[in-house]
């Protein structure tokens, strides 16, 4: 049995017998719902549980407690990187605890053993037109690997509900060992002249995604580690992970469920906001000739963006009130490692003059840049240029969020979703009774 399998069936009673005695505070009320929350998509109303990260709207995100800056200081790191293994941050979001160098490794092999691709995944992605969008195509291959599910062939032989997190966990590894092998070949054969490149078994998870993708420099192997740390988990309420979780509510298993959840992270208030921004940098840039734009030439063309009514990409978030440490830590990596790149300077320019803008417009009511506003202007300057590329980018991380939101899920025998809705008209009569 692998450490991590070990680790977590280590876990089941405490965690479960936490389960019994919070369902026995099951009439005490915890939230209300006011109309504006109704029609505003359920906004944080709390109807969801989370253990793997919990979201706060000043301080940013913590994975199972810990900060971002802590989580990338305690977790292992490859020797000579810069930072953690992206499967150690797995590791701590399934277990809630920083995993020995070991520990790592097992999972990493473990991982390993499942990365290879069947060719029907590969005569899939290859009979979709070209010019998909590179979600589409990633969507349809998880979608495809359905067949590989465990979860599906243990529940048709009848096992138990306390079995139920066994395979999904299967699923779960076997999963994110083949996403970076999925991505790296839409990106190839998209973009790449469809020439591929083999994956390397020296190695790590993250570092073989960009090796896959033909990128070898060492320092955007770091980068890719971060990128996958950043967007991995931002708890359960977010489009993404809260799709996944509803899927799986029907124990439809992982593939299904993270198919599901990569079809909302798809969407431009969403993971797609990533290629949005770096094109409204890009196109910014283009309108003043190609140069770093002055600040009140940026002040103008945002002003412009707005009056035309549309959002500007990367700035604004439904929960968070301050600047997203998602983007403060990829803004360190761009002051320390490409300070003076023109769209760098562009992107810290856009940082001084959009929060401002957006607090005279009135409407957002968090104008700081969420972390999709920073993660372009970093691939382009490796070398990754092809900005409809970047949700998949985003999906191969934030599926170890969902996987591992979906694990406890079924060990610990979380309900269908089910809530409720009402017409317009039910809707106007409890408001109007209610005052
Ligand atoms: N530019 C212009 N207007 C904005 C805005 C922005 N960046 N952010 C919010 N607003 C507007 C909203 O469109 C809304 O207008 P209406 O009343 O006309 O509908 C109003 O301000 C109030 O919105 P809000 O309550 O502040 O924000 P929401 O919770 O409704 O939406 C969004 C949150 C992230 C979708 C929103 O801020 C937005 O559209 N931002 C730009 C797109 C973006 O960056 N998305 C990525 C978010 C992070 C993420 O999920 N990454 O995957």
């Amino acid at each position: 049995m692998s450490l991590l399998k070990q680790k977590l069936a280590g876990m089941m009673a405490k965690e479960r017998d936490d389960v019994k005695s919070l369902k026995a505070l099951g009439d005490k009320v915890i939230d209300q719902v006011h109309v504006a929350q109704a029609m505003g998509g359920i906004r944080g109303v709390k109807v969801l549980i989370c253990d793997t990260s919990y979201l706060d709207p000043m301080e940013g995100i913590r994975f199972r407690g810990m900060t971002i800056p802590e989580t990338r200081a305690a977790l292992p790191k490859k020797a000579g990187h810069e930072e953690p293994y992206p499967l150690g941050l797995w590791w701590l979001l399934l277990t809630g605890e920083i995993p020995t160098m070991e520990e790592v490794l097992d999972l990493e092999a473990q991982v390993k053993a499942k990365s290879q691709l069947p060719q029907y995944i590969i005569d899939v992605l290859r009979a979709l037109p070209r010019d998909s969008h590179p979600m589409a195509m990633f969507t349809t291959a998880i979608a495809a690997l359905e067949r590989e599910s465990a979860f599906r062939k243990r529940y048709n032989e009848g096992m138990t509900k306390a079995e139920y997190w066994e395979p999904t966990l299967e699923d779960s590894i076997n999963l994110i060992a083949k996403l970076p092998l999925i991505a790296a070949y839409i990106y190839r054969m998209k973009y790449k002249g469809d020439e591929h490149i083999a994956a390397n078994p020296e190695e790590d998870w993250g570092g073989n995604f960009a090796h896959m993708m033909g990128v070898e420099n060492p320092e955007y192997k770091d980068l890719m580690r971060l990128y996958l740390l950043l967007h991995s988990d931002h708890e359960s309420g977010n489009v993404s992970a809260h799709t996944g979780h509803l899927v799986s509510s029907a124990l439809s298993d992982v593939f299904y469920s993270v198919s599901a959840a990569m079809g909302g992270l798809a969407g431009p208030l969403h993971g797609l906001a990533n290629q949005e921004c770096l094109k409204w940098i890009l196109d910014l840039m283009d309108h003043f000739g190609g140069r770093t734009p002055t600040k009140e030439e940026i002040e103008k063309y945002a002003w412009d963006t707005l009056n035309s009514g549309k959002v500007i990409p990367g700035y604004g978030h439904a929960v968070l009130r301050q600047t997203d440490p998602r983007y403060a830590a990829q803004r360190e990596f761009a002051l320390k490692h490409l300070p003076d790149d023109p769209i760098f300077k562009t992107v810290s320019n856009v940082y001084e003059v959009v929060p401002g803008i957006l607090k005279e417009h009135g409407k957002a009511k968090n104008p700081w840049p969420n972390v999709d506003a920073h993660s372009g202007v970093l691939q382009v300057y490796y070398g990754v240029k092809e900005y409809d590329f970047y949700t998949v980018l985003f999906g191969v991380s934030r599926a170890l969020g969902i996987t591992s939101q979906l694990v406890w899920d079924r060990a610990l025998g979380y309900a269908i979703e089910r809530p409720k809705s009402i017409t317009r008209k039910m809707l106007r009569e409890l408001a109007e009774k209610a005052d």
